[in-house]
């Protein structure tokens, strides 16, 4: 999608620090974190939410998981991490292209706020 953040990081129109890309998903730093580790997995296709996964491209959502667990063990998270995706504006998701984040490297909360 022309005007997606996400998208232009895809595109490599935008900067990223990048630590995970194949054909069909990418891995790179929030540029806003919230934890000592704190990555953003997407799908290279443009979705726009949780709201949109389907039977059409529940695989890619796969990958986005057997990749995350792989990250956090290279990355040495292994007491543990949390992946989470926002989704809407009750969800607080500011970036209209599915996103999940994963945290790590410090004691988590739970409930969020
Ligand atoms: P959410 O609020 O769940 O939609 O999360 C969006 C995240 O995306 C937020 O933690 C900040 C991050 N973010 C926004 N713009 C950029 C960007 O241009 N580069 C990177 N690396 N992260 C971004």
């Amino acid at each position: 999608m022309t005007d997606c953040i996400f998208c232009k990081i895809v595109r490599g129109e935008i900067p990223a620090d990048k630590v995970y890309e194949d054909e069909y998903i990418l891995i790179f730093r929030d540029i806003q974190p919230a934890a000592p580790t704190h990555l953003l997995c997407i799908p290279k296709a443009h979705i726009a939410s949780a709201a949109e996964i389907d039977d059409g491209n529940v695989d890619l959502v796969g990958r986005v998981f057997v990749q995350l667990a792989v990250v956090a063990k290279d990355l040495g998270l292994g007491r543990g991490f949390r992946i989470v995706t926002n989704c809407g504006e009750d969800g607080g998701q500011t970036v209209g292209h599915l996103h999940f984040h994963l945290l790590g490297g410090r004691q988590l909360i739970w409930p969020p706020g």
